[in-house]
């Protein structure tokens, strides 16, 4: 019964940590009174006892997303390719699950208030974050955000500004009004929470592929989905596993703190894929970055335009660019010229893709898109 309950948690995307600890806890206290430790199992079933544990506090926000096989995309590369689909998630991205994490830990009910600054998917993490924890969110987003993510962060009842052109001008607004109104930060990418709650998709990927990666693709944009990924590996025995970073052109802040050998700021964010647009890269994932089994790629719009079509037609789901850049790496040959070049192997072990996800997308943006990407 004990085991089912925990398995059953487990798959809720329960924190691991907490689990153990009650299960060493209960261990520890069978051979005298396991009630004196939590009176809640006095004659109850254990799964009770499991539900009594302070829930709102342990268990995320986030769903276990789902992993599948993309066949098309499989024939490609004559390797398995697995999809850990993050665009199903309530809040549209993989973001929920740092941000909603964080949120957790740092923003208790009697919060004034959590604040955020984002291109979009941050911000709707942490208004969903906040609307579960009945406190009010504020989300600061630059003008470069589509009109659509306003409206969906209103309709989660957050409250949104219009700050400056691109995300670093709205971090900054989002950190000035922290401090003058007492709200709680929310970096979208820039925190060793956010991190530790993104490292339950590799928990999640341990527990479900049927062998270890051949490679992980990702997107990039401040280097937080990078951080958690690589802290996920490291924690399951996976630390060598290649990592492959995708970016834009034009939101490269990574890529080109690699080719100048330390951190850089951008002069401006060029690129479609404003999700992607932090000028400057966390210094934790310019440090993963240093790993001989880290690669970093760039793509152009286009191309990351380009693969959110064709993902929508072979796959029949619609994300955005930031995640297109993701997909190109499969779509537009960047995995097979690595092998050529002898930078992964070949053949190569499952891939898995991180579809990212994201909200900033709709039919009609798709069609703005295809008139400015290049
Ligand atoms: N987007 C952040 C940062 O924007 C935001 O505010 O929403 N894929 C999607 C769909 C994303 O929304 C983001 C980040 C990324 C990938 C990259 O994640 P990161 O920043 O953790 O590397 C400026």
């Amino acid at each position: 019964m004990l085991c089912n309950a925990v398995l059953a948690e487990l798959d809720r995307g329960q924190c691991l940590q907490c689990l153990l600890y009650i299960l060493s806890q209960l261990a520890v206290s069978s051979s005298s009174s396991r009630s004196d430790l939590y009176p809640g199992l006095k004659g109850s079933c254990s799964t009770a006892l499991l539900y009594s544990f302070n829930m709102n506090k342990i268990q995320g926000f986030h769903i276990n997303s789902p992993l599948s096989e993309s066949l098309p995309m499989s024939r490609r590369l004559g390797t398995p390719v697995y999809l850990k689909m993050e665009s199903s998630q309530p809040s549209g991205s993989f973001k929920i699950r740092g941000i909603g994490h964080l949120v957790q830990q740092l923003a208790g009910p009697s919060s004034k208030g959590v604040i955020c600054s984002s291109g979009g998917n941050a911000g709707l993490a942490t208004a969903y974050a906040a609307r579960k924890l009945s406190i009010p969110a504020t989300i600061i987003v630059p003008s470069s955000s589509p009109r659509l993510v306003v409206e969906k962060l209103q309709d989660l009842g957050a409250m949104v500004k219009v700050v400056g052109k691109v995300w670093d001008d709205a971090y900054a607004e989002a950190l000035r009004l922290s401090k003058s109104e007492n709200l709680v930060l929310v970096p979208p990418f820039d925190h060793p929470l956010v991190w530790e709650g993104h490292t339950s998709i590799i928990r999640e990927l341990k527990a479900s592929l049927p062998s270890r990666p051949g490679a992980v693709v990702l997107s990039v944009g401040g280097g937080g989905l990078f951080c958690g990924v690589m802290q996920g590996l490291d924690e399951v025995g996976w630390g060598d596993v290649p990592v492959l970073c995708m970016e834009t052109h034009g939101a490269d802040c990574l890529n080109a703190a690699i080719k100048a050998g330390r951190l850089v700021t951008l002069p401006d964010i060029t690129s479609e894929a404003k999700c992607l647009g932090a000028k400057t890269a966390c210094s934790k994932a310019f440090e993963y970055s240093k790993r001989p089994n880290i690669i970093s790629e760039l793509v152009t719009d286009r191309q990351a335009l380009q693969a959110v079509e064709l993902f929508l037609d072979e796959e029949r789901v619609l994300v955005e660019l930031a995640c297109g850049a993701s997909l190109a790496a499969v779509y537009s040959g960047v995995i097979q010229r690595l092998q050529d070049e002898g930078r992964l192997p070949a053949p190569l072990g499952p891939l898995v893709v991180i579809v990212c996800g994201g909200s900033s997308v709709s039919l009609a943006q798709l069609q703005h898109l295809r008139t400015v990407c290049k």
